[in-house]
């Protein structure tokens, strides 16, 4: 009995020891997607080098592209009592129970990446991210110019899409950027679109299945470079030359896709950052600091293909990948 008793008060010790947060220190909870993609890990991974880097005490949950999995994450974190609670959502909708329970508790919200579609903007403190839509734009935009440079601008061009994860934020926007700009090109036609979630696998097997319809494929638009580069694969398993016989559009900019435009397998790729770590952090402190701080801060970013002069376009350039290549981290 004695020896239950004090085996109870031990466990109980440890317990507590483990949730307890040193006083001096700022505590984040952070609830990241998964790591579907090379963008995510290395978002993933500046978010800690910079929490680690500012001594903040950072509780990280990868979701494992579940939203389950996130709700449960934001849950402890309320239970925890962490000072600030950054938060990517996996898809936009389903969220408003588990946001009002951090609003409830009086915890600040900063979302960073992807955004949800609750009405308004009180329920977070601050945003910061990309422009997904104007992504779609850059892409579409891209494609256009390329065709007249190489005056292919007057033939009929069919494009297969492959989207990312359904009812993500950057899936919804950058599909509608790009329509936004194709619809006043006739001759460019989306022949066949599916989802291939933003991983490699995905995007490998989704273009085999678009290869096997037998339809002349033109234009692979791919929401982000991973999957990109898994039908780069299937393209070559089907005898073809990617990069030459069907034109590859990529976004996030991740070195595996430098290389692969540098090798010729791929025409381009739409920056978008995940380098957002220290920006985060910024914004925890200033929390702390009882600052104010802006609702929203947009990444600024580029777009990269195989030319060797920069081509300045509005509000973005178009530059080398080749020079870009050795100062890419991730
Ligand atoms: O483009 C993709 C990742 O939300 C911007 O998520 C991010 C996207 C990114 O899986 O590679």
């Amino acid at each position: 009995m004695k020896k239950c008793a004090l085996l109870l008060t031990v466990v109980t010790v440890m317990m507590f020891a483990s949730a307890a947060f040193a006083a001096d220190k700022i505590v984040v909870g952070f609830a990241q997607i998964g790591a579907e993609s090379d963008w995510r890990v290395a978002n993933t991974k500046s978010i800690q080098d910079a929490c680690a880097a500012a001594g903040i005490d950072l509780r990280f949950v990868d979701g494992q592209q579940k939203q389950e999995n996130q709700i449960k994450a934001l849950r402890d974190f309320i239970t925890m009592g962490v000072d600030v609670i950054g938060f990517s959502p996996v898809v936009e909708s389903g969220w408003d129970e588990i946001i009002a329970e951090i609003n409830e508790a009086g915890i600040p919200l900063i979302l960073s990446d992807r955004t949800t579609d609750i009405a308004g903007d009180d329920y977070f403190v601050t945003w910061m991210g990309s422009d997904f839509k104007e992504e779609g734009v850059r892409s579409a935009n891209w494609l256009v110019n390329f065709l007249k440079e190489n005056g292919r601008d007057k033939d009929e061009i069919n494009i297969v899409e492959l989207q990312g994860t359904v009812g993500s934020g950057p899936a919804i926007d950058r599909k509608k950027g790009f329509e936004e700009v194709i619809k006043d090109y006739p001759n460019l036609k989306i022949t066949q679109s599916q989802t291939g979630d933003f991983t490699r696998d995905l995007g490998r097997t989704v273009m085999e299945s678009f290869l096997k319809s037998g339809e002349r494929i033109d234009v692979l638009y791919a929401h982000n470079d991973d999957m990109g580069l898994g039908a780069i694969q299937a393209i070559k398993d089907a005898g073809l030359k990617p990069g030459t016989d069907i034109i590859i559009i990529g976004v996030d900019a991740v070195k595996a896709a430098f290389e692969a435009i540098v090798a010729g397998e791929m025409n381009v790729t739409v920056e978008c950052s995940p380098l957002l770590g220290p920006q985060f952090v910024d914004a925890v402190q200033k929390i702390m600091a009882g600052e104010t701080l802006p609702k929203i801060t947009w990444t600024i970013e580029h777009v990269y293909d195989l030319r060797k002069e920069n081509l300045e376009m509005d509000g973005y350039v178009i530059m080398s990948a080749e020079a870009e290549l050795p100062n890419r981290q991730y």
